[in-house]
């Protein structure tokens, strides 16, 4: 391991906390992770020290604003090796950016037999956005089946492209699963038809290194707050050339070069889709958690959850016939998301007592209904690592795990 995690978690005031008297073990990352005290300190700073709308002032504390604020598209160029800060659109999220491809893209390119092929794994937000496209526009979906052991089945991705897809739409890592799928060939394949490729890097871009040059994605979707970053903002990274075509997603302030009573044209990129003040705090903020990836390199983070992974697949695994692991097997395949049914014990219970352990992870179906109902199951618990996790907090779920076996064990058994 090449950084030093237990000075990395005192980076984290949170990491400190006491829930239910127990110490904190935060294992929801996949939903959302902890913020380090220098992305908080940026936020501090901003509010207290220039707080400015941007791109429009002409006084001091504007132009600082704007400065930072400009810094941070930079930032996140530099982290996915895009080739320009005019591909980088600052969105809420992740569900945002996808939406903005689905609108701005989609309707001037999809129509009535067109398809557009997706996942079994995707989140909703990689779903629901190309339902309501393709309802409007009479195209049709089509799904790459999940197989048994949590991978996509790549040889059926092969034959579900062809000159009828527009665009191949896939998660570069399950939010539920952990895999990790081989997107590279993906995009190889969609090209291979004359289909565009969106990767929903929502997991993968906080998790592993990105380059979207390498990938050769045409647009990449994540989320600030998945990657020690505030809540409320996402990227979208498109093809420049792509992004020039399309037209706005939202129109208003910042994003016209002029309005007239009945026209207006069009900011340059990648302005032209940051319609309104923008959330000036949270990406300045989201630049020092870019900033804080950066220094671990994204390689190291990788290389300390693929350990943890492992670690916790074979703690995990030795609880017995009772617990029932979803998806890839070995760590090489998966990020670090354990989704898992445990005793017969529902989900939630099996949250909630792990809660009073001091444990917090996720249960449900973590808005991937249409992989669970392949899984056979209604809801799912999941534990899911990052940066600052360890083999010690592992071995506090597994006993709280085995803690709530023997309280429920009875009550399951009889019922
Ligand atoms: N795509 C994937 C693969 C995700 O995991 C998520 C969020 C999203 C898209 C949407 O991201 P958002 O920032 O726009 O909400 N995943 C989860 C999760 O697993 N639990 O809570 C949110």
């Amino acid at each position: 391991m090449s950084y030093d995690v237990a000075a990395v978690r005192r980076d984290f005031p949170i990491l400190s906390r006491v829930v239910h008297g127990k110490p904190l073990v935060y294992l929801d990352n996949a939903a959302t992770s902890q913020k380090p005290r220098q992305v908080i300190d940026a936020l501090v700073k901003y509010y207290t020290e220039y707080n400015a709308n941007i791109h429009r002032g002409v006084y001091l504390l504007s132009q600082e604003a704007t400065e930072v604020y400009e810094q941070a598209r930079e930032k996140v160029a530099k982290f996915i090796n895009s080739p320009g800060f005019e591909s980088i659109i600052f969105t809420r999220n992740t569900t945002e950016a996808i939406n903005l491809v689905a609108y701005a893209w989609g309707r001037g390119n999809i129509s009535a037999g067109d398809e557009i092929v997706l996942s079994g794994m995707e989140h909703h937000s990689n779903m629901v956005p190309w339902q309501l496209l393709a309802k409007e526009r009479g195209a049709t979906l089509r799904f790459v089946e999940v197989l048994d052991d949590g991978t996509l089945n790549i040889e059926q991705l092969y034959s579900l492209i062809n000159g009828r897809t527009k665009l191949v739409a896939m998660t570069q890592m399950s939010n539920v699963l952990g895999t990790i799928t081989p997107v590279e060939e993906i995009v190889r394949a969609a090209h291979d038809q004359g289909a565009l490729c969106l990767i929903d890097g929502a997991q993968s871009a906080a998790h592993l290194p990105v380059d979207v040059q390498q990938l050769g994605c045409d647009f990449f979707a994540f989320s600030a707050h998945k990657m020690l970053g505030p809540t409320g903002v996402g990227v979208l990274y498109g093809r420049r050339e792509l992004l020039e075509e399309m037209p706005p997603f939202l129109g208003g302030g910042d994003m016209i070069m002029s309005v007239s009573l009945r026209e207006a044209t069009w900011n340059d990129l990648p302005y032209k889709f940051e319609a309104g003040t923008p959330n000036i705090a949270d990406v300045i903020a989201f630049g020092e958690a870019v900033d804080y990836l950066a220094r671990l390199g994204m390689k190291n983070v990788r290389q300390h959850e693929k350990e943890l992974t492992a670690y916790a697949l074979a703690a995990l695994g030795e609880l017995g016939p009772d617990i029932r692991i979803f998806g890839p097997r070995h760590a090489e395949q998966k990020g670090g998301v354990i989704s898992f049914e445990y005793g017969g014990i529902h989900p939630h219970d099996l949250g909630t007592a792990l809660d009073y352990e001091g444990v917090a992870i996720r249960a449900g179906h973590h808005c991937a209904q249409p992989l669970m109902e392949r899984l056979g199951v209604p809801a799912t618990a999941r534990a899911s690592f990052y940066l600052y996790n360890t083999k010690e907090e592992v071995d506090v779920l597994v006993s709280a795990l085995k803690k709530a076996r023997a309280y429920f064990g009875d009550a399951v058994r009889t019922a």
